[in-house]
């Protein structure tokens, strides 16, 4: 089965959405539909502990390892992290990371000592793999260094302390909102040409170039192809459950109503 960070190795670009129902069923359809990966979103949906567990093991069951589940979890607490990766995803994205000092607190909670202080106890961890080991032991030894840690650059403070976000130890990637990255520059949307934000972009990217650490962002499909020639290296796709379904829901209404 392979991890979110040995696909990112081997795919130009991976394409995702959010997950916002707290049913894994809505994960598990996601899942199968062929998505690389899945962010369950506990920033902006009220799913807890308990529910993001089950849609982390549905979204590995249903897509037979294929499609990997990012949590991304609703602020920098210990235990949003604890439960997140005890839940065996595959890595969480951690929002408005706007300082050193934040992101080093982010990263001691994350991680296993010596690189950090994470308590042990992963033990719903095996049901996030296919076969799952026998062995619970078996995460902190071969999975949990692949988990991926990826603070959110959402913030003109982020974007003027990227350099030493991103250089961070444990810091394996950085995912961009740009609709709070936009707000905080004073603009409003999801994307534009503004020379401010595009400026933003490239630098949070350049840094990453520089230090082999992928960057992902929120993104329309018809603008994978300029911002996978950006470097962007992975991508979720707006709208997310919820979105599709209204979508879906309001082309069937119309098409059958012509
Ligand atoms: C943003 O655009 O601010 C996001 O958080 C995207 O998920
Ligand atoms: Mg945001």
């Amino acid at each position: 089965m392979p991890s979110f960070r040995s696909s990112l190795q081997t795919n130009p670009c991976l394409i995702g959405t959010f997950v916002s129902f707290n049913d894994p069923y809505s994960a598990q359809i996601l899942a199968q539909g062929g998505f690389d990966w899945l962010m369950i979103d506990m920033e902006h949906s009220p799913l807890s502990a308990q529910e993001i567990t089950a849609m982390v093991h549905s979204t590995v069951a249903a897509s037979a390892g294929n499609c990997s589940p990012i949590v991304r979890i609703p602020s920098h607490g210990v235990e949003w992290i604890k439960w997140a990766l005890d839940s065996g995803a595959s890595g969480i994205i951690v929002p408005m990371v706007n300082t050193k000092q934040e992101v080093d607190a982010i990263i001691k909670r994350a991680l296993y000592p010596p690189a950090g202080q994470r308590s042990y106890g992963p033990f719903r961890t095996p049901f996030a793999e296919i076969p799952a080991p026998p062995d619970v032991a078996d995460y902190k030894r071969k999975r949990s260094p692949h988990v991926m840690i990826l603070p959110m650059i959402e913030s003109k403070e982020a974007v003027e302390n990227a350099e030493d976000i991103i250089r961070t130890d444990g810091v394996d990637g950085i995912f961009i909102g740009p609709v709070d990255l936009r707000h905080s520059l004073g603009f409003e949307g999801a994307a534009g040409k503004e020379p401010e934000y595009v400026t933003a972009l490239q630098k949070v990217l350049q840094i990453g170039k520089k230090l082999a650490k992928p960057i992902g962002i929120l993104g329309s499909p018809d603008s994978i192809p300029c911002l996978v020639n950006m470097g962007f290296s992975f991508i979720m796709l707006p709208g997310g459950d919820a979105g599709i379904l209204a979508e879906a829901a309001s082309a069937l209404l119309k098409a059958s109503k012509k």
